[in-house]
């Protein structure tokens, strides 16, 4: 068995050198292990010292963002004909030393992803409202895929063969919410194995503060859902105005059979919230025949890859 170990570099310098020697030597049932770095427009010296370092580089010209980041790095894995990718930050995040748990959890409970829970509840180092906010934004994403996962944004996972042929990442920003929202979808085993993380050693590069995080996986998140499952979306938000459309016309009714008069804008705006649950409605059934060719499109993606990469 061939493992990838992957880290997407924007400009970490100061700790890729460290990263890398941690990253396990041998581990049981796995034959080789590679190490990709994922030059995202580096311009320091990440990429010298990971390439003295015997690692495989594949750079992008310019900034793509981490969603299409680990996209390129998914494609090269199985090119490089991994059969298990585990992904790790370059900012020395996550100890090296849990590969060696992520990878034996992915084989010996036969899962398709695992992910390092890293019980952001207990995080010396997270204030109390970014806990929080942890907490509400696993909890959203498992409601919407069905999941109990308990660290929906740890970027420090396992994903096997099938996940890497199954997946299509569609976000620019991240991969993280895109990847859970669809492994529910297409019946991917998901695990978790506990970690403990090391202290920051800089900002985080992917958000400048809090409210750019929260827009921008709120973003992903809708996005994700609302690509898998539009029918639903569309017309759960249209019952929404069919219901306060119901309530003005049923007030216009009784104080019209009561024989009073002048109610007249309770049944325009009734009548226009009935029109915004009519477009909801259609939105929804274009959005079912997109999903339906959605379907399909993945189905000629994923074949081409069994083609490419199971044979
Ligand atoms: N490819 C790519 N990687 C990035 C980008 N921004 C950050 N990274 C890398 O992605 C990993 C996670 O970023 P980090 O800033 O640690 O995010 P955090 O762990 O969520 O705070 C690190 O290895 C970064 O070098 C980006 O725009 N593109
Ligand atoms: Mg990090």
């Amino acid at each position: 068995m061939k493992l990838v170990v992957q880290i997407p570099c924007l400009n970490e310098e100061k700790t890729i050198e460290q990263v890398i020697n941690q990253i396990p030597k041998k581990i049981k049932g796995i034959d080789e292990i590679l190490v990709l770095i994922i030059d995202d427009g580096c311009s320091d010296r990440t990429c010298e010292i990971a390439e003295k370092l015997g690692c495989i580089i594949l750079s992008n010209k310019k900034n793509m963002g981490l969603g299409n980041s680990f996209r390129f790095g998914q494609m090269k894995a199985l090119e490089l004909g991994a059969d298990i990718l585990v992904n790790t930050d370059g900012d020395d995040q996550y100890p090296g030393k849990y590969i060696t748990d992520l990878v034996r959890k992915l084989i010996d409970c036969d899962a398709d992803i695992v992910i390092g829970d890293r019980e952001t509840s207990k995080i010396e180092h997270f204030s109390p409202i970014k806990k929080f906010l942890q907490f509400l934004g696993s909890k959203t994403v498992n409601v919407l895929s069905d999941n109990s996962v308990k660290d929906t944004v740890s970027g420090f996972r396992a994903y096997s063969k099938e996940a890497l042929i199954q997946l299509n990442v569609t976000s620019k920003f991240s991969y993280v919410i895109d990847t859970i929202i669809q492994a529910s979808k297409k019946n991917l085993k998901i695990e978790e194995i506990l970690i403990k993380t090391n202290r920051p050693t800089r900002k985080s590069r992917l958000f400048k503060n809090i409210f750019e995080h929260i827009k921008k996986s709120t973003t992903d998140m809708v996005r994700v859902y609302v690509m898998y499952e539009p029918l639903k979306f569309f017309t759960l938000s249209g019952l929404f105005f069919l219901f306060l459309s119901l309530v003005l016309f049923l007030r216009f009714l009784f104080y019209y059979l009561a024989g009073y008069d002048g109610l007249i804008q309770s049944l325009i705006i009734s009548g226009v919230l009935f029109g915004v649950f009519l477009s909801l409605l259609g939105l929804g059934i274009i959005g079912d025949i997109n999903n339906k060719n959605r379907m399909l499109l993945e189905e000629i993606i994923i074949n081409q890859r069994r083609e490419k990469f199971e044979k």
